[in-house]
């Protein structure tokens, strides 16, 4: 039987019985959490996915504290279980699954994509501790749902980030307010609002977004204080209060 390859977004395909694989974690919104991808800008509404741009931020704020693996199969898998390495190459997690996950199909023109969550960031041996900032590694081990096939794993690194982004320089020069602001990895917006009638945001897309930024608003007739939200691509949220 030929197998079909289709890769809907960068990442490596397992063999020819996987689409694609790829990391996602969760965001808190209205005490209701959503699976999101990592890799891509949330507020946008395109398919693009950075793979170096995988990192989750597992300090329990409610966004982005668990890390997910999320698949598209052309057959019917089981995800049999999991490792995390860490940058030297030690198995610092480690967890066995018997996850049936059916292959995917389209719904509204999108390959459905099948959601695991994999890792918080814990230890296994004391989960009081929460693996420091940094570059690590997830292993999957799935096997396909047919007689004879073998298990296949595939290693997808990602970071760990809970560094939220700053802001390096705020000023007014009459109605243009500028911002500048840096992260240690990238930034995905900046916004601006008051609670009321202003608000604004400026994106960054996921291929081309930078760990320095400098973005200009227009504050006419705005009066008072604003706020200004900077989130970076791991979902570390910094927001301030700025009198304009
Ligand atoms: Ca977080
Ligand atoms: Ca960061």
């Amino acid at each position: 039987m030929p197998k079909a390859r289709i890769v809907i977004a960068p990442g490596k395909i397992f063999d020819n019985d996987f689409y694609t694989q790829m990391l996602g974690t969760k965001i808190m919104y209205n005490d209701v959490f959503y699976d999101i991808l990592l890799g891509a800008n949330v507020f946008m509404d395109d398919d693009d996915i950075n793979p170096l741009l995988y990192a989750f931020s597992p300090d329990g704020d409610g966004y982005g504290d668990v890390l997910s693996f999320c698949s598209q199969a052309v057959r019917n898998y089981i995800l049999k279980g999991f490792q995390i390495t860490d940058a030297r190459g030690n198995i610092i997690a480690s967890g066995k699954a018997d996850t049936f996950n059916p292959k995917s199909y389209a719904v509204d023109s999108h390959l459905l994509t099948f959601v695991d969550d994999v890792w918080d960031g814990r230890d296994n041996n004391n989960l009081r501790y929460i693996y420091p900032d940094g570059k690590y590694y997830l292993t999957v081990f799935a096997v396909s749902a047919y007689n004879g096939s073998s298990v296949q794993s595939h290693t997808i690194p990602f970071y760990i980030d809970t560094q939220k982004p700053k802001i390096t320089n705020v000023s007014v020069h009459g109605n243009k307010l500028s911002i500048s602001a840096s992260d240690n990895l990238a930034i995905q917006s900046v916004g601006v609002y008051n609670n009321e009638t202003y608000d604004e945001l400026v994106l960054f897309g996921s291929m081309t977004a930078t760990s320095n930024v400098t973005v200009e608003f227009d504050i006419t007739g705005v009066t008072g204080f604003i706020y200004i939200e900077l989130i970076d691509y791991a979902m570390n949220l910094y927001t301030v209060r700025v009198s304009v």
